[in-house]
C-alpha cells in the first residue's frame, strides 16, 4: 500500500530572494519515491500561520510521514536536524512580527528530537557523494518553529509517524542574487531529498 509523505518548502525571506525550498517542493508534488506518495505544500515564513498552516496540513493529508525543509543562506551541506527547541527568536518574518525569546507552546517540551532517521540519511548521501551532516541546531526562527510544531503535535495525539526537518544551502540562482553565499545545483539539491525520502522509505 503506498503511503503518503507531507514535504514542505517555504516562500523567500530576509536578503534571500528566492527560497529554493520552493521548487523542490513544487516539483516533487506528486511524485511517488520508495513506497510514499508526495504531497508538498508551500508554508509562509510567518510566525503567526506557518504553525497554523503546517497543521491544517497534518489533518487534511493525514501524512505517513512529514519532512519539513528549509533554506540555511551560508550552510554548506545537506543538514538534516536533529533537533527542535521551544522558543520563537530572530529578526521579523515576512508580516513585520519579530519574536523575543516567546515559547511555541505553554507547557511543551524544550526540545524535541527529529524521528526521522536522520544518521542514515546522512551515510545515504555522502555515499552517493552530495555532502551531508547531521545539525545540532535548527535556530530559533520559522524552520525551528515548524519543526517543534509537527513534533509537538505528533507527541500529544500518539502518532507514530516519523518527521523532522532538513535545512539546505542556497541554489546557483539564489546565490548569484544574494552575492555572499555558497551553493549547489537545483537539481543537486533535489537529488539530495529524493535520497533522504528514499531513506525514510528504506528505514
Ligand atoms: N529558512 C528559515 C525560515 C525559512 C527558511 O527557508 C530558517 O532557517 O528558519
Amino acid at each position: 500500500m503506498t503511503k503518503k509523505l507531507l514535504l514542505t518548502g517555504f516562500e523567500p525571506f530576509l536578503d534571500f530572494s528566492i527560497n529554493p525550498t520552493m521548487k523542490i517542493a513544487e516539483e516533487l508534488n506528486g511524485a511517488a519515491i520508495g513506497d510514499y506518495t508526495i504531497t508538498s505544500h508551500v508554508l509562509s515564513v510567518d510566525f503567526h500561520q506557518a504553525g497554523k498552516q503546517l497543521l491544517q496540513l497534518i489533518d487534511e493529508t493525514k501524512p505517513d510521514a512529514i519532512i519539513s525543509l528549509g533554506l540555511a543562506g551560508g550552510r554548506f551541506k545537506i543538514n538534516p536536524e536533529r533537533i527542535a527547541i521551544n522558543v520563537n527568536d530572530g529578526p521579523k518574518d515576512n508580516q513585520g512580527h519579530k519574536p523575543d525569546n516567546e515559547v511555541i507552546w505553554e507547557n511543551g517540551a524544550d526540545g524535541m528530537f527529529s524521528t526521522l532517521p536522520i544518521s542514515r540519511m546522512v551515510q545515504q548521501l555522502n555515499a552517493q557523494g552530495l555532502p551531508a551532516e547531521i545539525s545540532n541546531s535548527a535556530g530559533t526562527y520559522l524552520c525551528n518553529h515548524v519543526m517543534y510544531q509537527a513534533l509537538h503535535y505528533t507527541k500529544i495525539n500518539n502518532l507514530s509517524l516519523p518527521a523532522g526537518f532538513i535545512h539546505i544551502p542556497a541554489s546557483h540562482e539564489l546565490a548569484i542574487e544574494h552575492g555572499k553565499i555558497p551553493s549547489w545545483s537545483h537539481d543537486d539539491l533535489k537529488r539530495a531529498i529524493t535520497i533522504c525520502i528514499e531513506t525514510l522509505a528504506e528505514a
